[in-house]
């Protein structure tokens, strides 16, 4: 198939797995152009085979206020898909890219160009259901022609404040279980702690929904009572936030901030625990990233994660902002060594048998060849 894909090409989960997606399908054999306003951060490395890379320029002018991104994204969509002779667009993140999708479709009507949504969390749960986007996202998402979404969890809502019929298949993340390792690296351990220290390890976009400081308060629990060390992975809003907030605890020197990492292969597998005190989150990939690496995770009960993480079994789930209850249930885990031990291994086992890029990419390709054959 020829596929064109559209996601937010930074730091964020959407266009991560959109990425992802694309470089899978592409070593499926598939021809995967990426229509995006900058090239995705995962694509940057490498060379791929089957991947076409197009700017959806957006144009600026005086009289804009505002640069047209929406309407600049419709015309390249558009474009590419005549010019290309792309079977679908499949878009990531509803707002606006399946807008964009929908109004390139009415200008693609001689070559029955179709489009698929997939739904990834925040485009339904804080943009989407603003109440002026509540309309327009509805009907971006019931003009589709298939919708994803990357949970049950999410899927239940989009139902719930669409208030929509349409059909949502649930397609959950996948990771590269052959990327995503479990790995002994005793030099690149040593580097952040003392051979008696635990990593705990947080990886995210420091946005307000992660709450971040709330990783930080419930890490200086845990540290009174288990010796150890927190890697701080990303960038974002609440940045300087938590790197005060650290200062002020007197932890600064066992919280390290390493910023935006791409190849998170790389650091995940010396961790110990995943730690993420989201208010929302429809999947949680760092967390599936973190388990593929035998990571088991310490996360909020809230949205998918539920569905990603096995209580009891790969992680343990706390109620959101109960940074108390949190910090107990790491000690608890932290102190037991037999029971970190045999969740590490089950967090490996869980991603490579639920969400291996193996089994869930063909998922994909069935919905696609679903879609087009259907009138
Ligand atoms: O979480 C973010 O702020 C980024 C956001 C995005 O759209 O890039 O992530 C969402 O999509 C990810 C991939 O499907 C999911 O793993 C995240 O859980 C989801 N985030 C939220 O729902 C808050």
């Amino acid at each position: 198939m020829k596929i064109g894909i559209t996601c937010y090409p930074g730091v964020g989960g959407s266009g991560i797995l959109a990425t992802e997606l694309g470089i899978d399908l592409a070593k499926r054999g598939h021809e995967i152009h990426f229509i995006t306003s900058s090239p995705p951060i995962r694509l940057t490395q490498e060379f791929y085979e089957n991947i076409y890379f197009h700017e959806a320029e957006v144009i600026d002018y005086p009289v804009f206020k505002y640069p047209p991104y929406t309407l600049c994204l419709a015309a390249t969509m558009s474009d590419i898909a005549k010019r290309m002779k792309l079977d679908l667009l499949h878009v990531h993140y509803a707002i606006p890219h399946a807008s964009s999708a929908y109004l390139a479709k009415q200008m693609s009507r001689d070559i029955g160009l179709k489009y698929i949504t997939t739904l990834h969390g925040t485009d339904v749960t804080l943009v989407g259901s603003q109440p002026l986007f509540i309309p327009i996202t509805r009907f971006s998402i019931e003009e589709s022609d298939g919708v994803t979404a990357v949970s049950e969890h999410l899927s239940q809502v989009t139902k719930e404040i669409f208030e929509t019929k349409s059909d949502i298949e649930v397609i959950y993340n996948f990771v590269d279980t052959e990327r995503f390792k479990p790995a002994d690296m005793p030099e690149r351990r040593a580097k952040y702690a003392l051979p008696e220290q635990k990593i705990l390890i947080h990886m995210s976009n420091f946005r307000p929904v992660k709450q971040v400081l709330n990783t930080i308060r419930v890490f200086e629990k845990i540290r009174r009572e288990v010796p150890s060390v927190l890697l701080m992975v990303g960038d974002g809003q609440q940045w300087c936030e938590a790197n005060k907030l650290a200062v002020q605890l007197g932890i600064q020197d066992s919280v390290k901030f390493l910023g935006t990492i791409n190849a998170i292969e790389h650091i995940l597998p010396i961790a110990d625990l995943f730690i993420i005190n989201s208010v929302k989150e429809s999947f949680g990939l760092a967390v599936l990233e973190a388990a593929a690496c035998g990571v088991p995770a310490l996360v909020t009960d809230i949205g998918g994660l539920p569905e990603v993480v096995a209580e009891g079994e790969t992680g343990l789930i706390a109620p959101p902002e109960d940074v108390e209850s949190m910090a107990k249930l790491g000690i608890e885990l932290l102190l037991d060594e037999t029971k970190l031990n045999d969740m590490k291994l089950k967090s490996r086992k869980r991603a490579v048998e639920l969400f291996d890029n193996n089994i869930i990419v063909p998922q994909y390709e069935a919905y696609y060849e679903k879609v087009l054959n259907q009138k």
